[in-house]
């Protein structure tokens, strides 16, 4: 039964395009007065494009955006002697590092850093200004701070990485550099210097989550989908009546696995699957080396890990022959 597989988008509802709700004192007016219908867009999600509300917040998070993006290029581009081909052709691969170990917390030359803390400082603006934007914005239409504070989790996480852990480490050097893959060559040695983060349990909760999300994900979007047909995706109260979608999908779920969420519990399982994924990793990134200094070795001592096998010529950590304490 081809047809009732509801993969792709086949039906555009479109009504009378509006601007929605007014907005009151200290607002900017919306951009795009007349908002566009293009079927291409419908096809993924509402064919209605526009308007869009730029506002103080989002231009003055874009600015800065741009400004560091382009700090970033630019120094990429000077570490390719300005030759655009090089730049090209190398750009996976370069980097605008911050200051080195040595350097402690001081104010770095612009070449041994500096620029890296300038390039960091703005994007951090600019991502906390558009984390306010979500928020007014949410607010100015009535809304709840959901998004706000899922975005929150997710700058936590941020925060962690380049300025709240390098600050108790006492180095900028601790932080990640900018470059593609520049950042997955640090996280992996990250990992390595610190005893390999696969032992460390708030590393492993935010794979749980991360893995969590996927998967509720697809329960959710496949259930909706398929109770589509009973007009599943429209329904927005919690129905339970006899032979509605939502009695259905409900149904599925108690069928196969004798439990089901309901219409709203569905969200607030997604919500802090998602939010939990970086909450977690926040706090296993703050407490490595700062509080366990190899995550290998504290796997050992609480009997998570086994300890190397005796069976070769006697096996040491190569950590504890460096003077790590495990
Ligand atoms: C799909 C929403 C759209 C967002 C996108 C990202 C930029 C960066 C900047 C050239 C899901 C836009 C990217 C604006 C351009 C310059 C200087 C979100 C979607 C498409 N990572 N990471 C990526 C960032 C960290 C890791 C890709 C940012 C940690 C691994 C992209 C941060 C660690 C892998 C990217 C950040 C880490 C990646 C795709 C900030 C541990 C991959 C991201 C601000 C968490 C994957 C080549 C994506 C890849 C990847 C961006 C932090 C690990 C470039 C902005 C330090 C192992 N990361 N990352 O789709 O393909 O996200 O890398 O903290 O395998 Mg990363
Ligand atoms: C990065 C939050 C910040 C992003 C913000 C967005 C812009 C761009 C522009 C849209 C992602 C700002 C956006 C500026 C806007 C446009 C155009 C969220 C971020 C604010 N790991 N690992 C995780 C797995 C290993 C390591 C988390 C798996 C190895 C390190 C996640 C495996 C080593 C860190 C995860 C694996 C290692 C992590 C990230 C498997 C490497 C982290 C969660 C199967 C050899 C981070 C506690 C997240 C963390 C992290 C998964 C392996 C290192 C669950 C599945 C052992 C150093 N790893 N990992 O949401 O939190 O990131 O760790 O092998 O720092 Mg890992």
């Amino acid at each position: 039964m081809a047809e009732y597989q509801n993969l792709f988008t086949r039906i555009q509802a479109t009504g009378p395009v509006h601007h929605g709700v007014p907005l009151g004192h200290g607002n900017s007016p919306r951009t795009g007065e007349e908002p566009l219908i293009v079927h291409l867009i419908g096809r993924f999600g509402n064919a209605q494009l526009g308007p869009i509300y730029l506002g103080g917040l989002g231009l003055a998070s874009l600015l800065l955006g741009l400004l560091a993006f382009n700090i970033i290029g630019f120094n990429m581009l000077a570490s390719v002697n300005w030759n655009p081909i090089q730049f090209v052709k190398q750009l996976f691969w370069l980097a605008l590092e911050p200051p080195p170990p040595g350097n402690g917390l001081a104010i770095p030359a612009l070449n041994q850093g500096g620029w890296w803390m300038i390039a960091g400082l703005f994007l951090t603006i600019s991502v906390l200004l558009w984390w306010a934007r979500t928020y007014r914005r949410a607010r100015e239409l009535g809304m709840g701070t959901h998004v706000a504070w899922a975005f929150a989790a997710a700058i936590w996480l941020f925060l962690v990485l380049g300025f709240i852990r390098p600050l108790l480490m006492g180095s900028w050097g601790e932080a990640v550099p900018f470059g593609i893959f520049p950042h997955l060559d640090w996280t992996a040695a990250f990992s390595l210097r610190y005893g390999n983060l696969f032992y460390n349990p708030f590393h492993m909760l935010s794979i749980v989550f991360l893995y969590g999300s996927t998967l509720l994900f697809a329960m959710h979007g496949a259930t909706i989908l398929a109770v589509s047909r009973f007009g599943g995706e429209r329904e927005i109260e919690q129905i339970t009546d006899r032979g509605t979608a939502s009695e259905r999908a409900a149904l599925f779920w108690r069928w196969t696995m004798g439990f089901n969420a309901t219409m709203e519990s569905i969200h607030r399982w997604a919500w802090w699957f998602a939010v939990l994924c970086p909450l977690t990793g926040g706090i296993g990134i703050l407490l490595t080396g700062t509080v366990v200094d190899n995550w290998y070795l504290w796997a050992v001592k609480h009997g998570v890990a086994p300890i190397y096998p005796s069976v070769f010529p006697a096996v040491i950590d190569p950590s504890i022959l460096q003077g790590v304490k495990p």
